[in-house]
């Protein structure tokens, strides 16, 4: 199976951008499992995904990152028994750092065999992010191959080179595609980043 992580600040827009991503997939045929890790309650319907051809399984409690990463393992090793998926799309929490999160997985969960790293950060909020929140986003770029500048629906298109600007400052290597995840735009040019 291959893993798609994606991290992101809270509110970023992980959860519709996770959705519009596996529906995309599932209609290229490919099998496709969720896995939620929510610190609060769980924010996503998983009966009513599951009706959509999605498996979605939920880790909920505290962060995939420490304290939960043995989940995170149990819940690929289930997975993996149970529906065989090629693709499994993990919504870590806002907090997440994925550079904790990828050597657990390379380390315990063996049957992944690729691992991709989506960052999802808000268009809008970045600057202010960058600034109060500076060591988690920088991680959460850094760590990532491909950055996906969401909300671009919000903001004028200068702002939006700003930012991708900044971003790729922090992240020479990361492919970075500006989207909006909510009017579904350029998410071609994502899904070909994710192929
Ligand atoms: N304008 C705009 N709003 C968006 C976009 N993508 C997501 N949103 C909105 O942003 C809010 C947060 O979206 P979510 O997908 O729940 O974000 P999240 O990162 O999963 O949030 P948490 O799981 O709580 O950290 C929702 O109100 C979305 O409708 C976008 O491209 N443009
Ligand atoms: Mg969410």
């Amino acid at each position: 199976m291959r893993l798609l992580l994606i991290s992101g600040f809270l509110g970023s827009g992980k959860t519709t951008l996770l959705l519009e991503i596996a529906r995309r997939l599932v209609a290229a045929s490919q099998k496709v499992a969720i896995i939620e890790n929510e610190v609060g309650e769980v924010g996503i319907d998983g009966q009513y995904l599951r009706q959509e051809g999605l498996e979605v399984q939920e880790i909920f409690g505290g962060c995939v990152c420490c304290t939960l990463s043995v989940d995170l393992v149990t819940t690929l090793k289930k997975l993996e028994k149970s529906v065989r998926p090629e693709r499994v799309i993990l919504e870590a929490t806002g907090i997440a750092r994925p550079g904790d999160i990828v050597p657990t997985v390379r380390r315990y969960a063996s049957m992944v065999e690729e691992i991709q790293v989506l960052a999802l950060v808000d268009a809008a909020r970045y600057e202010m992010l960058l600034e109060v929140m500076n060591p988690l986003v920088t991680a959460q770029i850094g760590a990532a191959d491909i950055v996906a500048v969401n909300k671009i629906d919000e903001v004028e298109q200068a702002a939006v080179q700003g930012v991708e600007a900044s971003v790729k400052e922090l992240n020479g290597e990361a492919r970075v595609v500006a989207i909006s995840a909510e009017q579904k735009t350029n998410l071609e040019e994502l899904m070909d980043a994710l192929r």
